[in-house]
């Protein structure tokens, strides 16, 4: 009686583990899953770059002076950049032009990220006008396509929220296996000062596209 009891009650408690560890397991896999997409590193997309040069200290006042848009990217949702992998949009169907808006682009028009759409004095990397974009698909979901785009000389992205129309499409890439490292030769010639690069990834597990600018100076 008393130690088929006590059998039952250990029974139950097992199986209650069983089921904690699996949801606790799931719960991990869900984090993982949804903290490793992807961006451009090279030249660093503006998430990423203001996550690489104030992550650490963003809380130092000096940011402010320093570092405007970052400033205002961490005002407006430090998520901006903690989530510096996961600007995307889901079920696009490879409309892109279409179904994201002028002044929206940078952000993709996915609402945590709408600080990153703001003209400004955003931090440059320097570039000759023949450069590699390396962009780190932490997931490993490889790509259907990468779009890259520059934008046009005399467009000025201190003053002016990017438009489809301020932009040249300069490459239109293969598919990318999982896995495979991604550094994709661009040419943007006749451009001087700050421009905008633009990336679309089309990744290949499902219809999930990622969105990103990274300000760079030609010259
Ligand atoms: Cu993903």
């Amino acid at each position: 009686m008393h130690s088929s009891r006590t059998k039952r009650a250990r029974s139950l408690l097992l199986a209650f583990a069983a089921v904690v560890l699996a949801s606790a397991s799931a719960l991990f896999f869900t984090a993982q899953s949804a903290s490793a997409h992807g961006t451009a590193t090279s030249p660093a997309a503006r998430q990423y770059s203001c996550w690489e040069r104030w992550g650490g200290d963003h809380m130092n006042p000096d940011m402010a002076t320093e570092d405007p848009m970052c400033y205002q990217a961490f005002q407006t949702n430090a998520n901006t950049m903690w989530s510096w992998m996961s600007l995307l949009r889901e079920g696009m169907q490879g409309q892109h032009e279409q179904r994201i808006p002028d002044n929206r682009l940078c952000s993709g028009g996915n609402a945590e990220y709408t600080s990153l759409d703001e003209p400004g004095d955003w931090h440059t990397t320097p570039l000759s006008n023949n450069f590699t974009l390396h962009y780190e698909d932490q997931a490993r979901h490889g790509a259907d396509y990468y779009w890259v785009y520059v934008t046009r000389q005399g467009y000025d992205a201190t003053t002016d929220a990017l438009d489809w129309g301020d932009l040249e499409r300069v490459v239109e890439t293969g598919v990318y296996q999982p896995g495979q490292a991604v550094d994709i030769p661009v040419s943007a010639p006749g451009r001087t000062g700050h421009h905008v690069v633009y990336v679309v990834w089309q990744a290949s597990h499902f219809d999930q596209t990622f969105y990103s600018c990274s300000d760079v100076s030609f010259g």
